[in-house]
């Protein structure tokens, strides 16, 4: 119900303001902020290791609401290493924007509320952005032998940022 998961195996990590460096437009203001405030944390339960076949991960993201600038707080993003890896995630609480782009940088956002169910399909990059006033909540489900590709992100960024313009959350498309 509230997407906690606990028990045997469960890993926890969390991701502060200090851990999104590079990840924003507005580098400047990220770096100005407490670079300790947490930006999400994630409870993730992996019953084989990372790229190894025979199982179905499971991990809860808790993304806090807020700005760097105009664009909302956001998790990484990444591909999946496998380009056959699909993944689920399913919105427990909270508002927010799935962004997801193909290898060939067509970007696009599924709107994320509570009960939303998102496939993402093989061979794209997820992200999501907290749009809300309240932590966005959220479960994903992915394969095992899935590995995760977080460089093509850092080096090359998404293809459209989610930033408040007149109020509205809006999928900006950005510059390459
Ligand atoms: C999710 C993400 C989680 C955190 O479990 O790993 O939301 O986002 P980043 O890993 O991009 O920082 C998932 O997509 N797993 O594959
Ligand atoms: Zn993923």
């Amino acid at each position: 119900v509230t997407g906690e998961l606990t028990g045997d195996g469960v890993k926890v990590s969390r991701r502060t303001i200090a851990g999104l460096a590079g990840y924003f437009r507005d580098e400047a203001t990220r770096a100005a902020m407490d670079q300790d405030r947490l930006a999400y944390r994630v409870q993730a339960y992996e019953p084989k290791p990372e790229g190894e076949p025979g199982a179905v991960c499971c991990a809860t993201t808790f993304l806090e609401p807020g700005l760097v600038g105009d664009e909302y707080l956001l998790t990484r993003g990444h591909f999946h290493a496998g380009e056959d890896r699909p993944e689920l995630e399913v919105t427990i609480s909270g508002t927010g924007l799935l962004v997801l782009m193909t290898r060939d940088r067509q970007t696009r956002a599924e709107l994320m509320r509570a009960g939303s169910v998102h496939h993402v399909p093989p061979g794209t990059a997820h992200r999501v952005a907290n749009t809300g006033g309240e932590p966005l909540v959220f479960v994903s489900y992915w394969p095992s032998e899935t590995g995760h590709d977080y460089r093509t992100i850092v080096e090359r960024g998404f293809g459209a940022r989610v930033r408040r313009v007149d109020g509205v959350p809006t999928l900006v498309p950005e510059p390459d």
